[in-house]
């Protein structure tokens, strides 16, 4: 069901996240880009060794951010590179790894923004090599390992943010402008970011991509000239948006955003195997195969790339439990990656049942929630069904076709863990309607608010962060005021009785507002209760049942919610709820 809500301060994500690329499909590695779909990302660096943890605090959180948020002295974090001595670090393990989950590229922190360069530098002696009890380079290691294994490997660079150095940007403990007068990101940009960028694209032969983050104030001038180096260094380095003022090739969305539409062009989600990026002991919140695969599945079917983050530790393993849930959900891959990788995003929005991918010819069924009754209904497509069968097994499926609907009887339990893939064969081609938006007698339906038709209200992205840096996004209707209608328009494909329940978040002062509920026959009213305060702009969404609603009958249908009286602090009533 849809959610209802709204913050009450903004966060400007595009200093965070840069907003969306310019350019796309013409680049030469964007087909290389677009195949690929699923990769590595990896945050490792000094923050690594102390994993969340200063001086007995625990920070609980993204833990690559210690540094600035427990406001460490630079002098006192260098001492962690003297310990710092990852001896069991091993860059074929990494990489066998990756290509056992069924990775095919990954993207290696080079530096981030506490400033250590995790390869051989001479722009800065805070390296790897220089600075550590190590002194190996372990981005040479695995450019090696991925050459040998045929994955392709990219840097994440901090171009902005560096905390180590007085010039540049976000260490405002040590070197604001106040304490600083003289500070110059000009000194930072050409000593330091611009020299290991460019070791980065020299010493280490073909790179995929530069992963660049938190563009921050950066000038339009800075980050063209950073495009302009990597052009002529490496013209085949994919650039992602990330690096700020709408240039680069492909679009990062916000951090763990797996989106319900789309967007045009080449882009990706980053999202991360537990809730922060680098190692932290007190971080164990795995996602599981099950989850991990649909996450992936739903990016891969909108025509994105999954980027899923490992978070080694300060002597270099990648966690066994986040290793084995990957090695799980690879399997998988094995099975079934043609339903994934080389694929085109989805012909029709998704269903209560999955998603879809395709290939020429090929329509693949991801069932997220295998239907009970022994059939699965398809609507929107239409081609000639030449064979449906169960992927990974072969085994053929009987198809019919009523009313536009595609029926394939399916076994009573799914055949395939975590889920299972049909492939429709329709060699004489598919076609597919984006608005086959529809309801399911004998499933779990969402109605989100990207799909509703709004009457003075509005559609908002939301996003907040639950632990520091742990970030969760939804779409709500936003702005409603009393008269708001919200409706959604489906097509029920078949009739029954169906519990109704809404997700929204409501502020103390919308407490017991009032909407009217209208579908076909059945109209009530129902109040919305208070959430709770909004602290630190995290959304309380409730889930809440507002009854059992008859669908007489199969076919086009309308649900509608009406904002009947809506409270607000300035006008106990009618008025605004948000
Ligand atoms: O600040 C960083 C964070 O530490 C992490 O690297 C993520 C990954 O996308 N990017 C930034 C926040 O968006």
């Amino acid at each position: 069901m849809a959610k209802i809500s709204s913050a009450k301060k903004e966060l400007d994500m595009s200093t965070l996240w840069g907003g969306t690329a310019s350019s796309a499909d013409t680049h030469p590695r964007a087909a290389w880009f677009r195949a690929s779909k699923y990769a590595m990302f990896i945050h490792w660096g000094l923050y690594s060794e102390a994993g969340g943890m200063w001086n007995g605090t625990a920070w609980h959180g993204i833990s690559e951010w210690m540094m600035r948020r427990a406001r460490i002295p630079v002098r006192e974090y260098e001492t962690l590179a003297a310990r710092f001595n990852p001896t069991d670090f091993n860059a074929d393990d990494w990489a066998r790894l990756a290509k056992a989950a069924g990775m095919r590229y990954l993207v290696l922190t080079s530096k981030h923004h506490e400033g250590f360069a995790m390869f051989k530098s001479k722009a800065s002696p805070f390296n790897i090599v220089d600075a550590t009890p190590f002194k190996r380079d372990p981005i040479a290691e695995l450019s090696a390992a991925c050459k040998k294994h045929g994955l392709g490997l990219g840097f994440y660079y901090s171009q902005f943010l560096d905390w180590h150095e007085r010039d540049a940007a976000g260490n405002d403990w040590e070197f604001s402008k106040e304490q600083v007068p003289d500070k110059d990101f000009n000194r930072y940009l050409y000593g330091k970011a611009i020299p290991q960028i460019t070791e980065l694209l020299t010493n280490y032969g073909d790179i995929a991509l530069i992963w660049f983050d938190t563009p921050g104030s950066i000038t339009r001038q800075a980050c063209e000239e950073l495009q302009a180096l990597i052009r002529r260094l490496q013209p085949k380095c994919l650039i992602n948006s990330r690096i700020g003022n709408g240039l680069g090739d492909y679009s990062s969305l916000g951090d763990q955003e797996v989106p319900l539409t789309g967007p045009a062009g080449l882009w990706e989600t980053c999202d991360t195997h537990n809730d922060t990026w680098a190692y932290s002991v007190n971080d164990h919140h795995w996602k599981s195969p099950t989850e991990l695969l649909s996450r992936l599945v739903r990016v891969v079917s909108l025509g994105g790339t999954y980027l899923l983050n490992v978070g080694p530790t300060g002597k270099g393993i990648i966690p066994e439990s986040s290793a084995e849930i990957l090695r799980r959900a690879g399997a998988w891959l094995k099975r079934n990656g043609e339903a994934v990788y080389e694929t085109t995003r989805s012909l029709i929005p998704a269903q209560a049942w999955g998603v879809t991918t395709a290939k020429p010819g090929k329509l693949y069924l991801h069932i997220l929630n295998w239907p009970t009754r022994g059939t699965l209904l398809v609507p929107g497509i239409k081609g000639v069904i030449k064979k449906a069968s169960i992927l990974s097994t072969g085994e053929l499926l009987a198809v019919s076709r009523k009313q536009g609907v595609i029926a394939i009887t399916i076994p009573l339990l799914a055949p395939e863990k975590p889920h299972t893939v049909i492939v429709l064969d329709m060699p004489g081609g598919i076609k597919g309607a984006a608005s086959a938006f529809s309801v399911y007698p004998d499933l779990m339906n969402h109605l989100p608010a990207p799909f509703a038709k709004l009457t003075d209200c509005t559609l908002a992205k939301k996003a907040w962060m639950e632990k520091f840096g742990d970030w969760h996004h939804t779409q709500v209707v936003h702005q409603i005021v009393t008269g708001s209608v919200i409706e959604w328009h489906f097509n029920s494909l078949g009739k029954g009785l169906f519990n109704l329940s809404l997700e929204y978040d409501c502020l103390p002062e919308g407490d017991a507002s009032e909407f009217e509920l209208t579908l076909g026959a059945n109209r009530w009213r129902f109040p919305v209760f208070c959430t709770g305060n909004r602290h630190a702009n995290r959304f309380r969404f409730r889930t809440e049942c507002l009854g059992v609603v008859e669908m007489a009958k199969a076919g086009p249908a309308v649900l509608k919610l009406e904002a009947m009286s809506i409270n607000d602090a300035a006008h106990p009533r009618p008025y605004r709820v948000e």
